[in-house]
């Protein structure tokens, strides 16, 4: 049987990323094509509780430590996205690796080397959007949660980072434009995607 991708959107806060995932499972599921989405960070885990606590200015932690959670609460689904994809269904992932890196170098000020390195190993995306928008204009945009990061001088920084993480896999995507405009664009790249990776292995990242 042929597996299923591994599809990546990244960006900073209020990008429009939730939404596009949801489109594009919708989209790939109406086409006769197993999708699931998945959300990083995964607040439903015990990790994944700690760093809600965190993000929601409950705790205080040193952001090394903040990053390693981050990190492990990746590696914690490492299985089941495994078996999910081996079984021939797509992820549609709503962040990953690229804001573990693009966000903690930030906030450790450490270099994006050191940044990556806790996330070498996990399943490579085959496919990641990165959404990119003026910082003017997102700030604009509703929904601001007041959770730790979303600062704007904080998120500007976070948009540069991701821009210095670009792979091969990566296609920069415009978000400022219509909500069925940006999907089209990520449906016509994950189609062509899934096509491309049916008889590969799934790689590791950064390997
Ligand atoms: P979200 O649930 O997508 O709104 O993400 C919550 C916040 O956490 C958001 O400001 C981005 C940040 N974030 C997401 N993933 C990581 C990560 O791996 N490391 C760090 N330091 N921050 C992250």
């Amino acid at each position: 049987m042929s597996r299923g991708a591994l599809l990546v959107l990244e960006g900073c806060d209020r990008a429009g990323k939730s939404t596009q995932v949801k489109k594009l499972v919708q989209a790939l599921n109406d086409l006769g094509i197993p999708a699931q989405e998945r959300r990083f960070p995964d607040r439903s885990t015990t990790i994944g509780t700690v760093i809600d606590q965190f993000l929601s200015n409950k705790n205080d932690l040193p952001p090394e430590t903040v990053h390693l959670l981050f990190s492990a609460n990746r590696w914690e689904c490492v299985a089941h996205m495994q078996k999910t994809l081996e079984a021939g269904t797509t992820l549609v992932v709503d962040r990953y690796a690229a804001s573990g890196a693009a966000y903690a170098a930030v906030s450790t000020k450490k270099d994006l080397f050191w940044c990556k390195e806790p996330d070498r190993g996990l399943p490579a995306p085959d496919f990641v959007g990165f959404l990119t928008i003026d910082n003017n204009v997102l700030a604009t945009r509703g929904g601001w949660a007041n959770e730790r990061f979303e600062k704007q001088e904080f998120q500007k920084i976070v948009a540069e980072n991701f821009l210095k993480l670009k792979e091969d896999t990566w296609k920069v995507i415009q978000a400022d434009q219509e909500v069925d405009v940006v999907h089209n664009q990520i449906l016509k790249e994950a189609l062509r995607v899934i096509k491309d990776v049916e008889g590969q292995p799934i790689k590791k990242l950064y390997e």
